[in-house]
This record gives structure tokens, sequence and C-alpha cells, in this order.
């Protein structure tokens, strides 16, 4: 299979997904600014909707949405302590963290990239995001990850918080979060999925 990413996005998340599971796949650079990919094709052909992360698989199916993909590839590997087994509450959690992520976090992320926000309407963002990066807190505080162990909601959030030094945010205010980063980058996955895409800078 191929995973089609843009460095240090959010497809760093089924990225880190993909080496914590041992599954054989191909990394392929897109350019998300002229849509091209690093194999020759034109990105919107695979996803029309234009944006990393996309899986293809070697059937040729193709999916999207970063939560979807990681589900999809957790479920590949029956018994894997990525995420608890489909049918199950805790199956269901682990869905509620990451629509959280997705919705709140990444979602709250988006504006701020923008270079045409003004400064003044991103801090009413920022205000929002802060009350989520709250909430985290206080999960994190009682727990090392998400779920208890390890998993796909930490690899997820692990990837958003990782763009906080590019709106001038320091991760050092939130100290649960600091750990929790510090944590979750220690991991030899994490480490070879960075590397791998620095490499594509
Ligand atoms: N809903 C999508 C959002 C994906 C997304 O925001 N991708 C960004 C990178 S983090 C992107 O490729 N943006 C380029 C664009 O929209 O042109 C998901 O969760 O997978």
């Amino acid at each position: 299979m191929k995973l089609y990413f843009a460095p240090m996005t959010c497809s760093l998340s089924p990225h880190i997904v993909l080496r914590e599971l041992n599954i054989a796949f191909e990394l392929v650079r897109v350019d998300n600014r002229t849509k091209q990919t690093a194999d020759g094709l034109n990105f919107l052909d695979i996803n029309p909707k234009g944006y990393v992360a996309a899986l293809v698989l070697d059937n040729g199916n193709v999916l999207t949405e970063g939560p979807a993909i990681v589900q999809y590839l957790a479920d590949l590997v029956p018994g894997n302590a990525l995420a608890p087994a489909n049918g199950t509450w805790e199956r269901v959690r682990l869905q509620e963290w990451l629509n959280f992520i997705t919705s709140e976090i990444h979602s709250g992320c988006t504006p701020l990239f923008n270079a045409d926000i003004p400064e003044s309407i991103k801090a009413i963002f920022k205000q929002k995001l802060f009350k989520r990066f709250d909430y985290l807190t206080g999960s994190l505080r009682q727990q090392d990850y998400l779920m208890g162990t390890f998993g796909l909601a930490d690899s997820y959030l692990f990837t958003v918080l990782k763009w906080l030094p590019f709106f001038d945010m320091d991760i050092q205010e939130w100290p649960v979060l600091a750990a929790f980063m510090a944590r979750i980058e220690a991991r030899p996955s994490v480490r070879a999925a960075i590397a791998a895409e620095r490499a594509h800078y």
C-alpha cells in the first residue's frame, strides 16, 4: 500500500501507525501547493478533496480522512495494542477521542495556518484551543495516554500538537501536554517517521 503524505502535516499520524504496526508501505510525497505527487501523478486524481493523507491499497482502493485510515490500519492487525476491537465500548471511546482531536484540535488549528487571517481573529481561535488544551491536561494528568496505553488517539494528538510552534505557542505552558509530547516523541516509530518525513522536505 502507499501512503500519500506531506511532511509534518496530519498524514504523520497514519505514518506513525503504519510503523507501529509493522505494515509494509511506500511513502509518497505530495506537493500540497502543486498537487503533484512524487510518483508522477496528479494528487487530485487520487483524492479529489486535494488533501493528505490518502492511503492507496494494493487493489487500487483509496481511503482518506485520518481517523478512518488509522482505524482501517489497526484492524488489519488483529489483537494489536493500538485500538480496541470493533464493536466494543472501548472502541467507541477511541472514536470519541479521534473525533475530538479532528474537530476540536486539528480543525481548530487550521485557521492559524492561514496567512490572510488577522492576528486579532486568530487570537479568538487560540482561546478556544486553550480550553481544549485544559481539557486534555485534565485527562493526561490522570494517565500517560488518552486510552490508558499508547494508541491511535495519541499518535493523532501528537501530530497536531507538534504544530504549536508554527503559531508561536509554547507547549511548555501546558506541562502535562509537554510531558505527553516527550513520551510520544521517544517512541522508535515516531522518531523513524519524523526522520523519514524530514528527508522529503
Ligand atoms: N479531514 C481531513 C483533513 C486533512 C487535512 O487537513 N490535510 C491538510 C494537511 S494537515 C492538507 O493536506 N491540506 C492541503 C489542502 O487542503 O490543500 C483529515 O482529517 O484527514
